[in-house]
């Protein structure tokens, strides 16, 4: 039996997506974050780096516990999917947009919250570093990233790579997932064009997704 370990408000719904869009059976261990916003010490018993997703499945007979998304998707879309679900574009995206969007994502988001923690008078001397790092160096590097992601979605009707040879999303779109989540309905991003704004829609319009999303427990970025 596949279990997957899901955090509430985070990357794991990815995986929900893949395993409702696969159609196949699963057990969903859902965890709540801490007050900080760091996941629950429980996680970390499930696998050593405490991060989800964690995904608990076999390979040739033998159980294994598979951590990050795009090994995670790879495993269950080339076990799983019967052929389906790839492209050959999908390579550099499935990089793409861990290795680089999501990390300026999260830079952001980490220096935004901390700004939004000092006392809003000491806010002027205190803020002062993390303001110019986040002005200087990560938004500049945020705004290219997405453009890249824009320039591809601009004039798509469809999936990231236009799906595979029957019109199913592939690899790339489910890396994507909450990434043009948090992008489109976090309310951080200020460059985002019509591209990512449709497929925003477009994702929470897809009937497995949808059902992603209601099995995801709390999900603060939905449309
Ligand atoms: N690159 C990893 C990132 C895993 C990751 O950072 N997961 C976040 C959820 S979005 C997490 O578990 N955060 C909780 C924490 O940092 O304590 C992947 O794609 O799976």
């Amino acid at each position: 039996m596949i279990t997957l370990h899901h955090l509430e408000n985070s990357r794991s719904i990815r995986i929900i997506w893949v395993l409702e869009e696969l159609g196949v059976k699963y057990d969903l261990k859902t965890y709540k974050r801490l007050p900080s916003g760091l996941a629950p010490p429980e996680l970390k018993q499930v696998d050593k780096l405490g991060h989800a997703p964690i995904l608990e499945d076999e390979v040739d007979g033998k159980p294994v516990k598979i951590a990050e998304s795009a090994a995670i998707i790879e495993h269950l879309v080339h076990k799983y999917g019967q052929g389906k679900y790839t492209s050959p574009h999908d390579t550099f995206w499935k990089h793409y947009i861990e290795g680089s969007l999501m990390s300026f994502c999260v830079f952001k988001l980490v220096l935004s919250i901390s700004i939004e923690k000092v006392p809003a008078l000491l806010r002027p001397v205190l803020a002062l570093v993390p303001r110019m790092i986040l002005s200087q160096w990560v938004e500049p590097n945020l705004n290219s990233a997405i453009s890249v992601v824009e320039e591809q979605l601009k004039d798509n009707q469809g999936w990231m790579v236009d799906g595979d040879e029957h019109g199913n999303p592939t690899i790339s779109d489910f890396m994507l997932a909450f990434t043009v989540d948090v992008l489109v309905y976090g309310g951080r991003a200020d460059s985002i064009g019509p591209g990512l704004t449709a497929y925003g829609k477009r994702l929470q319009e897809h009937e497995s997704y949808k059902r992603a999303i209601e099995k995801a427990g709390d999900y603060r970025y939905k449309k």
